[in-house]
C-alpha cells in the first residue's frame, strides 16, 4: 500500500516535471513569462595551442579541444570564455596519451588530428565534426554548439545537436529499459527509484551519459561528461538531428573514435575505468530476498542448498537485520549472535552481504546520527537547514557524499560488520530515493570534492559516491581481501567500486527480455558486472519462469535471484 502510494507520488512528480520541461523547451512565451533566448557560437575567429589543448574563440565564447590519445579527443564550451575548474568523478584522472599531434589551418577550417582521428572546426559558423583517418566523416554538427542563460541558478542550459544520419544506430547509455537500438528514443538522465519499472520508462535508476553510434559499419562514440539532469534524443524530434543537452554544467564531451564497437567501448574504460577484480564467490550464485530473518529462517534457507545441492555462495540480508533500520546496528531479537550466525554460514560455503542505505534516522541515542550531526556531516538546504526526509528509519538526514571527509568517516563505519565476517554490502535506495518527494530538493548543497554544488549538480552521483565510500572503506578494513559491493544507483564510472543490480523489476516474461537488454546495455556502458533480480522483484513468476531466468542469469556475472517481502517463497525449490 505504502509502495503504491510512493509510486504514484513519483509518477505525478515525474509529469509535473515533463510538463514543465515540455514548456521550457517550446520555447514559446506566454504572457508576463520570459522569452528563452539560445545563443550559438559565432565564428571562430582564431585558434591558440597550449600543449595538447587547443582554443578557438568568437567575440565572446571558447572552446576548447583536448587530444587526449589517439582514438580520444574531448571538447569543452565556456559560453563566455571562461572555463570551469577541471574535475570529474567519471575522469579521475584524464592522462594524455596521444604522442602525435597538430594544428592546421586553411581558408575554411581549423583541424586537430591525431593519427587517427581529426577535428574540424569550420570557420564560416564554428560547427565541429569528426573524420577518420581514410576520410569518412563520422560525426558533424547540425547546429553550432549553443545554450541559454539559467537565471535562477546561474550558469547555463547547454546543447548539442549533431547530424543523424538515415541508416545510423544508437546503443549504451546505461540501463535504458527499451530497445537495445536507441535510434528515435528521446531519454533522460536523472537517478529515480523506479519501483516496478516499465518497458520504456524513463529515467531509471542510473546516469551513464555514453552512448555508441553505429553508421555505415564505422562506431564512434560520445561520453557527455556532465552529471546535472541531462537528455539526448536520438533522431526522435527530427530524424536528422541527434543531441544532447544538460540543465547546467558545462558542454563537455569526448569523442571517441572505432572503427569497431568494441574499440569504442576500450576507449570508454580508459576514461572511466574499469572493475576492479572480484572475490571469486562473487560470481557464483546469491540468493536473496526482502528479507531472510530471523536466524533461523536465515539457517534454514542455507541448509536448503546444501540439501538439494543447489550451489549458492552467497545469502543476503535485507533492511529487516537492523534495528528499526537504523544503518550500521543489528536486531538482536531477531539475530542475537550475528557473528556467529555469520561464522557458522561461511563454514557452509556462504559468505553474508548485508544492506545499507544512506538515510540515517534522527535520533540523538544513536550513535552514527550523533557523530553524523557533530561533524557536520550531513546534507544542508541553500540556507543551512538540515536535509530531512522519511525513508525506512522514519525521519533521517543524509551524509554528504561527495565529501571526502564524510567517505572517510562512512567508510570505517564499516568496522564492526566486517569485523563480524560480513563479506560484502549491498547499497540501496542512494539515487538517493526519499519517501514523498521522490528525492533531495535542488537546493541542498554538496562539498562536491572542493567544486562545490546545488544537488542539481550531485544528484547523479550521490548514488557512486557512497558506494565509493562504501568500497574503499571495505577495501581498507578487510585488508588482504577483495570486497563485494553492489549499487543500485551510479554514474560513469561507477564500475571502478561496485557491481549494479537493474533494481525493482517484475516478475514477467517482458522483464526476463527486458533483463537481458538492460544487461547487454550497461556492459557495453562501462558496467559489465551487472545483474537482475533472478525471477523479478515483485510479482510471481511460475516455476517455467523461475527456471528460464535462472538459466538467463548464469550469463550475467551478477547472479543473484531476489523477491519483494509481499511475494511467495522463492528459493530454486519453491516450485516443486
Ligand atoms: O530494502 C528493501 C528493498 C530491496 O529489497 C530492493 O532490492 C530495493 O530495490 N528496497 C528497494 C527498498 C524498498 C522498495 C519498495
Amino acid at each position: 500500500m505504502e509502495e503504491n502510494i510512493l509510486n504514484q507520488e513519483l509518477l505525478a512528480t515525474r509529469l509535473i516535471e515533463e510538463e514543465e520541461e515540455e514548456f521550457h523547451h517550446l520555447n514559446n512565451p506566454a504572457d508576463g513569462i520570459k522569452p528563452i533566448i539560445k545563443k550559438y557560437l559565432g565564428v571562430p575567429t582564431h585558434a591558440d595551442q597550449q600543449g595538447n589543448k587547443f582554443y578557438f574563440s568568437d567575440s565572446d565564447a571558447k572552446v576548447e579541444v583536448t587530444v587526449v590519445s589517439d582514438e580520444i579527443i574531448r571538447v569543452r564550451l565556456a559560453p563566455h570564455g571562461v572555463f570551469l575548474e577541471e574535475f570529474s568523478y567519471a575522469v579521475p584522472k584524464l592522462e594524455q596519451k596521444a604522442i602525435v599531434f597538430a594544428l592546421h589551418e586553411d581558408a575554411t577550417e581549423f583541424r586537430v588530428s591525431t593519427s587517427l582521428v581529426t577535428c574540424h572546426i569550420r570557420k564560416e559558423d564554428f560547427f565541429i565534426s569528426f573524420s577518420d583517418n581514410q576520410g569518412h566523416i563520422t560525426s558533424s554538427d547540425a547546429v553550432p554548439m549553443h545554450w541559454e542563460e539559467n537565471v535562477q541558478f546561474g550558469g547555463y542550459y547547454v546543447y548539442c545537436t549533431k547530424t543523424c544520419a538515415e541508416q545510423e544506430s544508437f546503443f549504451g547509455l546505461g540501463d535504458k529499459p527499451t530497445e537495445l537500438n536507441l535510434r528515435g528514443k528521446r531519454l533522460k538522465n536523472w537517478n529515480t527509484d523506479a519501483y516496478s519499472f516499465a518497458w520504456n520508462q524513463d529515467p531509471l535508476y542510473r546516469s551513464i551519459p555514453f552512448y555508441i553510434s553505429v553508421n555505415e559499419g564505422i562506431a564512434h562514440g560520445i561520453f557527455f561528461d556532465n552529471t546535472f539532469k541531462a537528455h539526448f534524443d536520438f533522431g526522435a524530434e527530427d530524424a536528422t538531428k541527434t543531441s544532447f543537452w544538460a540543465d547546467g554544467g558545462e558542454l563537455q564531451y569526448y569523442y571517441i573514435h572505432g572503427p569497431h564497437m568494441m574499440d569504442v567501448v576500450k576507449s570508454y574504460h580508459y576514461l572511466t575505468g574499469t572493475h576492479p577484480m572480484p572475490p571469486l564467490w562473487a560470481l557464483g550464485y546469491h540468493q536473496c530476498r526482502w528479507s531472510y530473518y530471523p536466524e533461523a529462517k536465515v539457517k534454514k534457507i542455507a541448509n536448503g542448498f546444501r540439501e538439494n545441492k543447489i550451489p549458492c555462495d552467497g545469502i543476503y540480508l535485507d533492511i529487516d537485520y537492523m534495528d528499526g533500520y537504523r544503518c550500521f546496528t543489528w536486531n538482536r531479537k531477531y539475530f542475537p549472535d550475528p557473528k556467529k550466525m555469520i561464522k557458522e554460514l561461511a563454514a557452509d560455503g556462504f559468505k553474508t552481504v548485508v544492506i545499507i542505505d544512506p538515510g540515517i534516522r534522527v535520533d540523538d541515542n544513536y550513535s552514527v546520527f550523533k557523530e553524523g550531526k557533530e561533524n557536520r556531516y550531513f546534507c544542508r538546504r541553500c540556507d543551512d537547514y538540515f536535509m530531512e526526509g522519511h525513508v525506512w528509519p522514519g525521519r533521517c538526514q543524509f551524509p554528504d557524499y561527495t565529501n571526502p571527509e564524510v567517505r572517510e568517516w562512512w567508510g570505517g563505519l564499516f568496522d564492526e560488520l566486517v569485523q563480524l565476517g560480513v563479506a560484502g554490502v549491498w547499497n540501496d535506495m542512494n539515487e538517493p530515493a526519499v519517501f514523498g518527494a521522490g528525492t533531495f530538493p535542488d537546493d541542498v548543497r554538496h562539498q562536491y570534492d572542493g567544486f562545490r554544488g546545488s544537488h542539481r549538480k550531485a544528484h547523479n552521483v550521490y548514488g557512486m559516491q557512497m558506494v565509493r565510500a562504501t568500497y574503499e572503506g571495505l577495501r581498507k578494513l578487510m585488508k588482504n581481501k577483495r570486497p563485494f559491493t553492489i549499487t543500485r544507483a551510479g554514474y560513469s564510472g561507477v564500475q571502478r567500486y561496485s557491481s549494479v543490480w537493474t533494481g525493482d523489476n517484475v516478475a514477467s516474461w517482458e522483464h526476463l527480455k527486458l533483463g537481458n537488454i538492460q544487461m547487454q546495455r550497461l556492459s557495453t556502458s562501462g558496467i559489465s558486472f551487472c545483474g537482475t533480480d533472478i525471477g523479478g522483484f515483485s510479482g510471481e513468476p511460475d516455476g517455467e519462469l523461475f527456471t528460464r531466468w535462472i538459466q538467463m542469469g548464469t550469463f550475467s556475472p551478477f547472479m543473484r535471484a531476489h523477491s519483494a517481502g509481499d511475494t511467495k517463497e522463492r528459493e530454486p525449490w519453491s516450485f516443486g
